[in-house]
């Protein structure tokens, strides 16, 4: 075996955390390797350098969630004064994915020349291990190379799941890998799953005009507040949302126009309807199983998540792990871009910071936003008991809506859990326009330790959603909480 490049710090997988963790290292001089190489989806979907934020996953699905929301703001032009001709024009999905992906590839183009501008070498090659030490590098053609580094990082991230009870699924639907990437549009939608992803595509594909049903198998929004999964589930309800529930596919046929007639059985009884597309967003497994992990000595659990340290290491000393492919971290992009840069700073530049996942905030584009941070009333009440927290909350109407026929009233709401004896806020909830913007500066209060009294004593502007955060006053269980808002 022949060694073709020696590193210091050699890292698999050019996503959010790879990427970080790879220009962090340069920065301290290290000689830095990083491979990225991107299997097609079984719909033989592919894509640039970024990984899944970038390519498939945060910036188009934000992206779309935005056309969806221009194209709601049309009828509330109306009703803000404006004349329109052409309120009944269709969406244009070629001109919105054109854009869309114009934008990716710029992406993918800056982060090659940012990797350049910091002499980390780019390999668009398949890694896999070959030793503690050394990792094999596969080109698409098959050429091998072998790369040694004292220090190997981790970060290959993860890919959607199917349901195993169909067969041949993979060639019959689509999933979050192939949707942003579709050179048509998708038409009349099954989304079958009833989490992030799912609510999210279901909501913008909605909101773009197309016609949408969500397939639940149990519940909306597995692990996230469920007062406020149900209050999406309603708001996408009165937006034309169709909600399938309490049901499982167990068959899809291909029909000659390429259509999908989906089975499926609710509480007992089948039924079937047919469908253009069917995009299934039922979780997602990371994506390790070709890189040899078993045969090094890395440890991994049952769905093939690499199990590490505190510090990132796995089980083999030098190798390290980061971002979706490791056991029990948020699946998130600035948990893996931040835990990559302090991994190289602990490794490179002497320093002994960790990341820390406790108030981790973040926000679903459903399309109406929710945003949180900290504890769900049922993980509250679980942790502690139901005598130790209390539960501020507010259904509001943001002052705009005011202005409009087409939004109801008791869409959007609050809601702070809070410890009852030392007053730190231990959940912040906030489901309404621009969550994502509101929630984050919140989250630094709560990182910090903010307590009710604290928020209570600071200044609102006015008239905002967020200043509602402020103001709350009434307790679950005990006061009623409507509000008309400013
Ligand atoms: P990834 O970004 O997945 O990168 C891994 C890279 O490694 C990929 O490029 C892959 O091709 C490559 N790779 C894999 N195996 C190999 C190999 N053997 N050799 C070489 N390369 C390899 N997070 C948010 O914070 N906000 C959001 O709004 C959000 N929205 C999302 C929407 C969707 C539809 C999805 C699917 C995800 C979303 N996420 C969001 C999650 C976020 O995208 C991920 O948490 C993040 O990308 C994880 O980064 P990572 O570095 O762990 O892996
Ligand atoms: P999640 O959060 O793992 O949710 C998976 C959803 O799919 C959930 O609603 C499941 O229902 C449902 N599911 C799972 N398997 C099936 C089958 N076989 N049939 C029907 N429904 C099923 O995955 P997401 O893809 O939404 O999000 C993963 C991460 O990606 C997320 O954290 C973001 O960071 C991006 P259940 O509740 O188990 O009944």
């Amino acid at each position: 075996m022949q060694i073709t490049q020696e590193f210091d710090f050699f890292v698999i997988g050019g996503g959010s955390g790879g990427l970080a963790a790879a220009k962090q290292a340069a920065i301290y001089g290290a000689r830095v390797g990083l491979a990225d190489f991107v299997k097609p989806s079984p719909q033989g979907t592919k894509w640039g350098l970024g990984g899944t934020c970038v390519n498939v996953g945060c910036i188009p699905k934000k992206l779309m969630h935005f056309a969806a929301l221009a194209g709601e703001l049309r009828k509330d032009q109306v009703e803000a004064g404006w004349i329109h001709t052409n309120l009944q024009g269709k969406h244009d999905w070629i001109k919105m994915t054109e854009n869309v992906q114009n934008h990716i590839k710029k992406l993918n183009f800056q982060y090659k020349n940012q990797l350049n501008k910091k002499e980390v070498k780019y390999y668009n090659k398949l890694a896999e291990l070959e030793k503690s030490n050394i990792v094999k590098l596969i080109d698409k053609e098959g050429g091998i190379e072998y790369v040694k580094s004292k220090f190997i990082l981790i970060a290959v991230g993860g890919r959607p799941t199917y349901p195993e009870n169909i067969p041949e699924i993979e060639k019959k639907v689509i999933t979050s890998d192939d949707l942003f990437w579709l050179p048509n549009s998708p038409g009349k939608t099954l989304i079958v799953g009833a989490s992030y992803v799912a609510l999210e595509c279901g909501g913008f594909l909605n909101g773009l005009g197309y016609d949408t049903s969500i397939m639940v198998r149990s519940i909306l929004l597995r692990g996230f507040d469920q007062q406020i999964a149900s209050k999406i589930e309603d708001y996408m309800l009165e937006s034309g949302v169709k909600f399938i529930k309490e049901a499982i596919p167990i068959n899809i046929e291909l029909n000659e126009n390429n259509k999908k007639l989906v089975t499926w059985t609710q509480k007992g009884v089948q039924h079937s309807e047919i469908f253009d597309t069917v995009l299934v967003a039922t979780g997602r497994k990371s994506d390790t199983n070709k890189l040899n992990l078993e045969k090094i000595g890395i440890k991994i659990n049952k769905n093939g998540k690499i199990i590490c340290t505190i510090d990132d290491r796995t089980s083999i000393p030098n190798i390290y792990a980061i971002g979706d492919c490791v056991e029990g971290r948020p699946e998130l992009t600035p948990t893996a871009i931040k835990c990559g840069q302090l991994l190289a700073n602990r490794l490179f530049g002497g320093q002994k910071k960790m990341m820390c996942y406790q108030f981790v905030p973040t926000t679903i584009y459903t399309p109406l936003e929710y945003g949180c941070i900290g504890y769900s009333e049922e993980e509250a009440i679980n942790k502690f008991t139901q005598n130790e927290i209390i539960i501020y909350h507010s259904i509001f109407k943001p002052l705009e809506w005011n202005l409009l026929d087409s939004h109801y009233a008791q869409a959007c709401m609050i809601k702070l859990i809070i410890m009852k004896q030392t007053r730190r806020i231990i959940g912040l909830h906030y489901l309404g326009p621009n969550a994502g913007e509101i929630v984050q500066g919140y989250a630094i209060a709560i990182k910090l330790g903010a307590t009710k009294e604290q928020f209570d004593a600071t200044i609102g502007i006015h008239p905002t959603c967020s200043e509602e955060i402020l103001t709350l006053s009434a307790i679950k269980g005990i006061d009623n909480p409507q509000k008309e808002g400013c």
